[in-house]
């Protein structure tokens, strides 16, 4: 398994190879595979950020056949945030007073933005959010925070960046006076790496394979699920989908089906139980909106999505999912693959079957295996034809 972590900060690299280094066998910087794509980072948080870079490299190794089945692209994105400045220069810290302005001239004007404030009203911290996605479309979080107060005086000489004004009272020094092992110990990137250690070895160990080594020969599922969406009548990639996966026994299909109904079901065989929703090209049809189906131990919310706006954000599917006592959220419409877990809600989305819109234009559709303890695991596919 490689971890391919999209910086170009080689003070970084050594920090995520020291901590990661028991959970893959590889540790890859983005350069070192030749990648030159830098994604922009439009987002709004850090965490947006974070995660538009890494699902932009992934998206870009899967469009140019460099992704293998198990990588994880990381990246995080960090900066320093001032409470007496509401929290700037934050995610534009890279770019507060230009990209190519000194950081003493930058460290100069945060001391005088703060020359009125005393005591507690210097408080600042650095942020770290790193973003692990996965090939298989699953995206992770682990966030750190590295609380001190603004300096009157810059000081120390390790570090970079806004180091020399991060005051940490109980050392009674800035972080640039720690050596780099005691920052490491206690920095936001350091916290936010151990945390996301700990998820991605419970997760692989879920996923029934421990770091570096050969996955766990998978079980006979108890029961198999395939989850499609927005066919549109372009049937015969439902057809291709279903003799490749071969034995199912449930199919949904999330809406758009625009009057294959009849026909998909044929393609699933006897004794599937198809459930089919509305999607919003599903005119005169008289499928259900929604659905509300128990899975295993779980109770997932079926819909195609367009009614809570799925195209901006899933939030106000989540909150619906929440208020009907369903831990899952399956929605169709926007034609991108989508899988997460938001405020304990797993929310995907299988893409389209027919229509891709994510980067790499892969049909796409997710198997969902049943295991006997009625846990789910689920994997998202790829159909290479266009
Ligand atoms: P990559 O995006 O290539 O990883 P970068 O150095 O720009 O490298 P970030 O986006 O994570 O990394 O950080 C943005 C800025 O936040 C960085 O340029 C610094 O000004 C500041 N920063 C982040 N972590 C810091 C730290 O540990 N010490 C001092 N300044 C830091």
């Amino acid at each position: 398994m490689r971890i391919i972590f999209a910086t170009h900060n080689k003070n970084k690299m050594i920090e995520v190879r020291a901590i990661l280094k028991d959970v893959a066998s590889e540790i890859i910087a983005k350069s070192e595979l030749g990648i030159d794509f830098e994604p922009v980072e439009t987002g709004k948080t850090f965490a947006q950020n974070s995660e538009l870079k890494a699902v932009g490299i992934r998206n870009y190794m899967q469009a140019h056949d460099m992704l293998q089945d198990d990588d994880i692209i990381m990246s995080d994105d960090s900066g320093l945030c001032v409470n007496y400045m509401l929290g700037l220069p934050g995610i534009y810290s890279a770019r507060y007073l230009g990209e190519d302005t000194s950081y003493d001239i930058k460290n100069a004007r945060i001391i005088h933005e703060l020359r009125h404030a005393e005591g507690e009203e210097r408080a600042a911290h650095f942020t770290c959010d790193i973003c692990a996605a996965f090939a298989d479309g699953r995206i992770f979080h682990a966030e750190g925070l590295f609380e001190g107060l603004i300096a009157k005086e810059p000081s120390g000489e390790h570090g970079f960046g806004y180091d020399p004004i991060l005051y940490l009272p109980e050392y009674g020094k800035t972080s640039a006076e720690l050596s780099p092992e005691e920052k490491n110990a206690i920095s936001h990137r350091g916290k936010a790496l151990r945390k996301m250690k700990e998820l991605l070895e419970k997760v692989l160990r879920e996923d029934g394979a421990s770091a570096g080594k050969e996955a766990a020969p998978s079980e006979q599922p108890f029961q198999r699920i395939i989850v499609m969406s927005d066919s549109h009548q372009r049937d015969e990639n439902v057809k291709a989908v279903l003799q490749k996966v071969g034995m199912v026994d449930i199919l949904i299909h999330l809406g758009d089906a625009e009057g294959s109904e009849g026909r998909i079901s044929q393609y699933a065989g006897d004794g599937v139980h198809c459930y089919f929703i509305l999607g919003n090209n599903d005119f005169f049809s008289k499928l259900p909106k929604e659905y509300e189906l128990k899975i295993g131990k779980h109770k997932a919310l079926l819909t195609h999505g367009h009614y809570y706006g799925v195209s901006m954000d899933v939030e106000n599917l989540v909150d619906e999912a929440i208020a009907r006592g369903c831990d899952i959220a399956m929605y169709g419409h926007t034609h991108k693959p989508f899988l997460r877990v938001i405020r304990g809600v797993t929310v995907l989305n299988p893409g389209s079957i027919s229509f891709p819109r994510q980067v790499d234009h892969r049909p796409s559709y997710l198997i969902i295996d049943v295991d006997a303890e009625g846990e789910l695991h689920y994997k998202q596919q790829y159909l290479d034809r266009y």
